[in-house]
């Protein structure tokens, strides 16, 4: 149930590199260093923690040259960003580019303000990210910044830094992430209840998860953190390894909502967390790990 792609060859490759990439992450726990905004900071923490990665929340631009070194992924998520945190980020991005490890770019509520518009065009003129993620509206506001003129000023129009309704059928998401992917050569990823990913050659569809993702604060922004780790841990496809953060993520997010002591978003949070560390260790240790319903 995981893919738009129903060749059978595919589907088991993707879940053969995913179970890998999740093992990776494990195995190496790689730096997942966030500059995120202020509600998130510690849920990103315990879910960069869950899936075997180490993280550090650091918004210190100064120190981001020597933690770029350590191998590990970068978040720049712009959710309570201001001007003097756009320069520590513009600071961190160069660090992450000298070293080539990878960057992870949510463009929060950026069509919801001209404020967030000008931050948005600021950080993508200050480095190259290796994936850009957002709910609908902020990917529509990062292909209006690339110039795309597909978008409708009130499509874009954004409200706080929830996405609303969608807006574009499945198939016009898969179009503009794969411009934008091919654009700025990098991996493109637009979420909602159906996520839809690009790297401008490859382009999934995936619609596991749980309603109760969207109904709490911060499951994009963690998302971001758990994919960095993942592209950090398996760097020699970076795309690939956005889709198993993706799968590990999503499967633990029905796993917890199927908990008996989940009764709403509230109780799901705890139950999230536990869910990612044992879907974590199950493929470690080769449990459940059957693949999608398409292969049988
Ligand atoms: P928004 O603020 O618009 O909710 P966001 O940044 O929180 O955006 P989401 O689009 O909610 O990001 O996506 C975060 C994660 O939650 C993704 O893994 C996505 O697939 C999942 N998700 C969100 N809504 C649903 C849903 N109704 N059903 C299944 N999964 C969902
Ligand atoms: N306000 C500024 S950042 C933020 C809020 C509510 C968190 C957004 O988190 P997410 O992951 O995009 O839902
Ligand atoms: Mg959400
Ligand atoms: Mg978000």
């Amino acid at each position: 149930s995981s893919s738009s792609n129903d060749d059978w060859t595919s589907l088991a490759h993707i879940q053969t590199t995913a179970l890998a990439a999740t093992k990776a992450v494990h195995a190496k726990s790689p730096l997942s260093h966030n500059m995120t905004n202020l509600v998130v900071q510690n849920f990103a923490a315990n879910v960069a923690l869950a899936i075997g990665a180490s993280p550090i929340m650091s918004n210190n631009g100064a120190e981001a040259p020597d933690l770029a070194k350590l191998g590990g992924g970068l978040v720049i998520n712009m959710g309570t960003a201001t001007p003097d945190a756009l320069l520590n980020h513009r600071l961190a991005i160069a660090a992450y580019n000298a070293t080539g490890s990878p960057i992870v770019l949510d463009p929060v509520g950026a069509g919801a303000t001209s404020a967030r518009r000008d931050a948005l065009a600021y950080l993508l003129a200050s480095g190259y990210f290796t994936l850009i993620k957002g709910n609908e509206r902020e990917i529509l506001a990062v292909a209006q910044a690339s110039g795309f003129t597909v978008v409708s000023k009130e499509a874009s129009q954004q409200r706080g830094v929830d996405s609303g309704d969608a807006v574009y059928t499945l198939e016009q998401r898969a179009y503009i992430v794969k411009r934008i992917a091919l654009r700025e050569r990098n991996v493109v990823l637009m979420t909602g209840a159906t996520d839809v990913i690009s790297d401008g050659h490859r382009t999934y569809a995936i619609s596991n998860g749980h309603k109760y993702l969207g109904l709490i604060t911060g499951s994009g922004c963690t998302l971001g953190t758990t994919i960095s780790a993942y592209m950090a841990a398996s760097p020699e496809d970076t795309f690939m390894a956005a889709v198993a953060g993706i799968l590990h993520y999503e499967i633990a997010a029905e796993d917890a909502a199927m908990g008996e002591d989940v009764r709403g978003p509230g109780t799901f949070i705890p139950h999230f967390i536990d869910a990612l560390f044992k879907r974590r260790m199950d493929v470690v240790e080769g449990k459940n790990c059957e693949p999608p319903e398409g292969l049988k």
